[in-house]
Order: structure tokens, then C-alpha cells, then sequence
């Protein structure tokens, strides 16, 4: 895994920690990052079998600071068009990636940067967090799944706040909308995500898997679909392993042993 612009570890307990690695530039996400995710996410992370994935990034002060607005300004009409294809593909990987996934938001959260965290499952982000959508600074809007991810998570009018102002907003603040899930303090941001994915990692993976299929594609659906589904999924719960031990554990007044069977 030889890779430049992102980094991978796995713990010991099943987690997986990815890190956007370019400091110099806030971890800006230029084509070369986003083949390297894609590489990733496609052919190595499938053969990992986590628990759960955290995404970072790297240094000090951001987690991302949106797309490479330098390079974005060299690019034809068609190599934007790729771009902006490219950046969905990586972005549905994630979303639909069956392990759950944490944002630990480190740091600026801009622009395709606060859409990368929208892709993951649960986000966590330090105090001195920024998160924003300044697109339209730019001319453009947020066009990597953000208009639709925002206004799932926020509803219509704080989308269109956020993406018509494109003004920041604290981590406080994010909290208080729903666009995060946890403020903690700056240096405790990945502690705290690891403390998370352990939580989840105890569970039985099968359970957790399928609850997040329930979850992501029942709110894709109406009511009754999206309930049939959840019946459907429920029971296949039922018939795995890891149901029986978990069960027979509560009885037996004992942790569980997950074998995701
Ligand atoms: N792209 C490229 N380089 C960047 C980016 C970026 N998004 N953000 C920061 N950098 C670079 C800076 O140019 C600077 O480089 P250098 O040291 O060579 O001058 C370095 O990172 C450090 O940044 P600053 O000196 O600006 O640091 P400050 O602490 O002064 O400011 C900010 C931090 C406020 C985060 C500031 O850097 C900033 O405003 N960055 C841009 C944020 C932004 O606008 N993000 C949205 C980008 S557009 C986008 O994400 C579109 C996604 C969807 C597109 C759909 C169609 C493709």
C-alpha cells in the first residue's frame, strides 16, 4: 500500500483509522487523493473486515479543507465534469461501505470537506472545528452530494442557509443543528472516535452491519417499503450466531463472544 496522499492503520480490535494526508494544503482533495481513496476503498478496505472505519486528517488543523480549489481553477469544463463523477464514486464507497463509519473532524470541515464527513455514519468534532459550505465564494455550490446529504441531516432551510451564505459555523453550533454528533475537546477528537468505534466493535457486527443497510436505504424508501425491509433484515439477524450467543450471554449474566456468524 504505497500510497502518498492518504494514510491507513489498523488497530488491533478490528478498526480502521484513514487519514487525508496533506497538511500543507489543509488535506485540499486534488485528483491524485482521490484515486488513492478510490484505489483504497475499492481493493483494500473490503479485505479488512472492520468493525468500523474512522476518517481524519492529518495534522493540526483541518480534517478537510474542501476540494483543491488550485487545481479545480486549471480544469476544463470536461475534466470538471470527471472531477466532480470521480468525487461521487469515492463518496457512495463510503456512504455505502457496510462497516459503520466515524468523521473525526480535527479541524476545518469546508466544502467537500464537510461532505466527505457527511458521507460517514456518525461525526465527531473538536471544539476549534469549522464546518461550512463557502462554494458559492467561489462561484460554485456543493456539488459532491452535499445539496442532498445537507438537507437530510438539516432539512431545507439551514441547508439553504449554510449554502447561500457559505459562512462557517463553530463546532458548538454544528452540534446544536445536528450536523455533528459530539464536540469534544481539540486533543480528544481521535481518542473519543476510538472510544466510539470500540463501542460499536463489542456489538455484534452482523446486528450493526445490518441495522446501517436498514437505516441508510429504509430512509431512502416509503414508510411501508422501508419497514418490510427492516422486517426482512431483522430476521436474518435472527438467524445468525451471533443472535444465539448474544442472547445466551444476557441469560448467562456474561459478555458476548461475536463471531460475526
Ligand atoms: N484547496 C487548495 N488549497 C487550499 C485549500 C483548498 N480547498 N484550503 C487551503 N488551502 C491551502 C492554502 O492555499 C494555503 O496554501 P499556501 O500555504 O501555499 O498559501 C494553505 O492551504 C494554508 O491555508 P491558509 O493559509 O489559507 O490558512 P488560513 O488558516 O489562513 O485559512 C481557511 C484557513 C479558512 C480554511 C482557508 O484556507 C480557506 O478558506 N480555504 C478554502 C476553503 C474552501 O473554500 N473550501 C471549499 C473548496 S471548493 C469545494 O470543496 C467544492 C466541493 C464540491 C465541488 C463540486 C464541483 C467540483
Amino acid at each position: 500500500m504505497g500510497y502518498e496522499f492518504i494514510t491507513y492503520e489498523r488497530e488491533p480490535n478490528s478498526i480502521g483509522i484513514l487519514t487525508i494526508n496533506r497538511p500543507n494544503v489543509l488535506n485540499a482533495l486534488n485528483w491524485d487523493t482521490l484515486g488513492e481513496l478510490r484505489e483504497f476503498l475499492e481493493d483494500v478496505l473490503p479485505k479488512e473486515e472492520l468493525k468500523a472505519l474512522i476518517i481524519t486528517g492529518a495534522g493540526d488543523k483541518a480534517f478537510v479543507a474542501g476540494a483543491d480549489i488550485a487545481q479545480m481553477n486549471e480544469m476544463k469544463e470536461r475534466d470538471f465534469q470527471d472531477y466532480v463523477n470521480y468525487a461521487h464514486r469515492v463518496y457512495e464507497l463510503i456512504e455505502n461501505e457496510s462497516c459503520p463509519s466515524i468523521a473525526a473532524i480535527n479541524g476545518y470541515a469546508l466544502g467537500g470537506g464537510c461532505e466527505l464527513a457527511l458521507t460517514c455514519d456518525i461525526r465527531i468534532a473538536s471544539e476549534k472545528a469549522r464546518l461550512g459550505f463557502p462554494e458559492v465564494k467561489l462561484g460554485i455550490f456543493p456539488g459532491w452530494g452535499g445539496t442532498q446529504r445537507i438537507t437530510r441531516i438539516l432539512g431545507l432551510g439551514k441547508t439553504k442557509e449554510l449554502v447561500f451564505t457559505g459562512e462557517m459555523i463553530t463546532a458548538e453550533e454544528a452540534l446544536r443543528i445536528g450536523l455533528v454528533e459530539r464536540v469534544v475537546p481539540h486533543n480528544e477528537v481521535m481518542n473519543e472516535a476510538k472510544k466510539l468505534a470500540g463501542a460499536i466493535a463489542k456489538r455484534g457486527p452482523i446486528a450493526v452491519r445490518l441495522s446501517k443497510t436498514a437505516i441508510n436505504a429504509g430512509s431512502e424508501m416509503d414508510l411501508q417499503k422501508a419497514l418490510l425491509l427492516e422486517k426482512t433484515l431483522v430476521s436474518l439477524c435472527f438467524d445468525s450466531h451471533d443472535r444465539v450467543e448474544g442472547m445466551k450471554a444476557f441469560l448467562e449474566k456474561r459478555e458476548p463472544m461475536f463471531t460475526g456468524e
